[in-house]
């Protein structure tokens, strides 16, 4: 799987490699190319969809726009996402906008996950796993000019997505760039219910260029601009006006003409967010709030790999810097407007040093090493900020350092009928912005005002994973999947009886403090079982559990979870009708102030058809989710927000 992040350099960058370890996944967003795992929607799918695809992936909605990836039951603090290895940071104190809604399908080749704490060489705090989104470049040696197009239609919120893009490639030299518009109004729940606050739209343009400047060298660049607005979130108390994102890179490249050393590519990358948030749209406002954040990240990474036929190994280094910043005014009625500092302008340095070895042993046996060690320097650079958490705080400092790691080991054995995987690791990470210099924040899942905590420790964990698969025929394979984290330091929001709320109607306070230790376990079962050479059976049930340092459970923790399809295909028709549902959520992490969420269950169907027109692919999609049309919401819709009713969908994406 690591191996994927070298393939674009002289080969075309549709190879997909098989994982290394089967606990790690890529789900394929482009349409060129084949893999095992894609949306039934193709790539005119959103890129919260596709990334639902991952096993080890749920997703928090907050609306119908930018669900925050939630890997092994953790949530954004502890997950790494990179686009192209690149380090980006969102701009929202209230998480409207993880990292992964400032890219767009179309700008994607893949979407890797590498679970737990062995992640890929740019990741860092990645305790609960690590998403690299891959961006889609033609590469050179490719076809002269190649157009794609796309259009879909949802009927519940009059979903719309348009999509172009043109590839141009030669030996020399390679270009590929789109666009895409996404709109959708309020959708309905299950019932028929509008659910009010639901809409977006979305634009987002990008361009990727490559020139050989000699048979070993090559230089790449890549742009993205990506706007979202008015932007409806059912689940929190305001809306979006504007997010957008601008993600440069340049890389040089070189492949070594040398017995072991294969490839050292260095990229240098700029990215930039602005998110401003609006309530001025929304009714019975009691005091109007302007909150704008602001996330800038400069870096630059150099991987230089080699193999000699036993042993894989990449030397990865890596520096950012990432400057985040949030404040609010508040306005009420007649009185002076109110100022305040919620994430006080901390500007972060942090550099690292990773180093990867997948050793091939005989018998179909491997070994995967990897560690990173980075050390991390914060600067509070708003002096309102720092006085406003220094009554809390007295005597805080402005700037802080903090060193991580993270050390992982697999083992991995393919005798004939069986894969069996071993791994465990150690890692830890520094706090979040949010969680150590954050400023009343407004949490509405427990209606608590948060208050960042700079005396915090770094968490860590210890997580041991195992894995075995059956395959007694080329039809069947049954598999089983567990791992487990024991945390030590895990941080979270705990009570502050001391402190009066800011916000109307919250609950009170909390602060962001260290338990002694924590533990989340995950569990899996799959089966795939190819009844007829047409005709394959897919299911996977997953059971999870989260426990506190007093054993009560923590918050969003998955109930359990299944999902059970049949596909079929023949000649250029593909079906599937599928059941996904989850168990009645027992384990509601009731002291975290989290409801129990109801057992649910639904069908969705689909069917694709693909016509050769000239060698031209046409490519017709259509399907039905949520077939019975059945209210429901899942334990990670915040605020019990409830899914889309009956959805009817239709798309067609045609190649030139
Ligand atoms: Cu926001």
């Amino acid at each position: 799987m690591i191996a994927t992040l070298l393939i674009s350099l002289f080969a075309s960058t549709d190879t997909i490699d098989e994982p290394t370890r089967f606990v790690d996944e890529v789900v394929v967003v482009s349409t060129k190319t084949e893999g095992r795992k894609r949306s039934a929607k193709g790539q005119v799918a959103s890129i919260d969809e596709h990334i639902g695809e991952l096993s080890h992936v749920n997703l928090v909605r907050r609306g119908s726009y930018a669900w925050e990836p939630v890997v092994n039951n953790m949530q954004t603090e502890r997950v790494s996402t990179t686009i192209d290895g690149m380090k980006i940071f969102y701009a929202c104190t209230d998480k409207m906008d993880p990292v992964t809604s400032y890219v767009e399908s179309g700008n994607l080749q893949s979407i890797s996950l590498n679970s737990g704490l062995d992640g890929n060489p740019q990741a860092t705090g990645n305790i609960g796993g690590s998403l690299d989104l891959k961006l889609r470049k033609v590469g050179f040696d490719q076809d002269p000019f190649h157009l794609d197009a796309s259009a879909g239609y949802e009927a519940n919120g009059h979903l719309q997505v348009y999509g172009v893009d043109a590839e141009t490639s030669s030996h020399r030299f390679y270009a590929n760039g789109g666009v895409f518009y996404r709109h959708a109004d309020n959708y309905e729940a299950g019932g028929g219910e509008e659910v009010l606050f639901s809409q977006f739209q979305k634009v987002n343009a990008f361009g990727n260029m490559g020139v050989r400047l000699s048979e070993r060298d090559v230089v790449e660049g890549t742009f993205i601009f990506d706007r979202a607005s008015h932007v409806g979130y059912p689940a929190l108390n305001m809306d979006v006006k504007k997010a957008q994102g601008i993600i440069t890179s340049l890389a040089c490249k070189h492949r070594f003409n040398h017995p072991w050393l294969n490839d050292w590519e260095t990229k240098l990358y700029y990215n930039h967010i602005t998110h401003v948030m609006d309530d001025t749209r929304r009714p019975n406002v009691e005091i109007h709030m302007d909150m704008p954040g602001r996330s800038w990240t400069s870096g630059l990474y150099s991987l230089l790999t080699a193999s000699n036929g036993i042993h894989e190994t990449q030397l990865n280094c890596d520096l950012y810097y990432n400057r985040l910043s949030a404040d609010m005014t508040m306005y009420p009625g007649g009185a002076a407007p109110m100022h305040m500092v919620t994430w006080p302008d901390v500007g972060t340095l942090n550099t690292g040093v990773a180093l990867t070895d997948r050793l091939s042993l005989p018998h179909r046996q491997t070994v995967r090493l990897s560690a990173k060690v980075a050390m991390q320097w914060q600067r509070l650079n708003s002096e309102e900020g720092l006085q406003a958490l220094s009554v809390f705080f007295p005597g805080m400092k402005e700037a802080y350092h903090q060193t991580t790691g993270r050390v992982a080991a697999s083992y991995t054995w393919q005798p004939t009928h069986w894969q069996l995987s071993l791994g465990t690791g150690w890692g830890s990470r520094a706090p979040t912005v949010t969680e150590a210099y954050g400023y009343y924040l407004n949490n509405t899942f427990d209606q608590y005002d948060y208050i960042g905590n700079p005396r915090l420790k770094n968490e860590s964990a210890v997580e041991v994973n195992g894995g075995v698969k059956w395959l007694p025929s080329p039809h069947l394979s049954i598999g089983l999947d567990a791992n487990a984290f024991f945390f030590s330091n895990y941080i979270i929001g705990e009570f502050e009886n001391r402190l009066s709320p800011m916000t109307v109607d919250a609950e009170g306070v909390k602060v962001y403090g260290n338990l002694s230790h924590a533990t989340i376990v995950n569990t899996a079962f799959s089966a795939e079982w190819r009844l007829l050479s047409w005709l394959t059976w897919n299911t996977r049930l997953s059971y999870a559990i989260g426990r506190d340092d007093q054993s009560d459970p923590l918050p969003l923790i998955s109930p359990l979870a299944y999902t059970s399809s049949l596909t079929f295909a023949y000649k250029h028709f593909q079906g599937k009708a599928e059941v996904r549902g989850n168990g009645k959520q027992t384990n509601n992490g009731k002291k975290y102030g989290e409801t129990a969420t109801p057992a649910w269950a639904i069908g969705n169907i689909s069917g694709q058809y693909t016509l050769l027109i000239h060698e031209h692919a046409l490519t017709f999609r259509t399907g039905i989710e949520n077939l019975f049309d059945k209210r429901y919401s899942t334990y990670s819709d915040w605020c019990d927000i409830p899914q889309k009713g009956r959805n009817v969908y239709v798309n067609l994406a045609w190649a030139l």
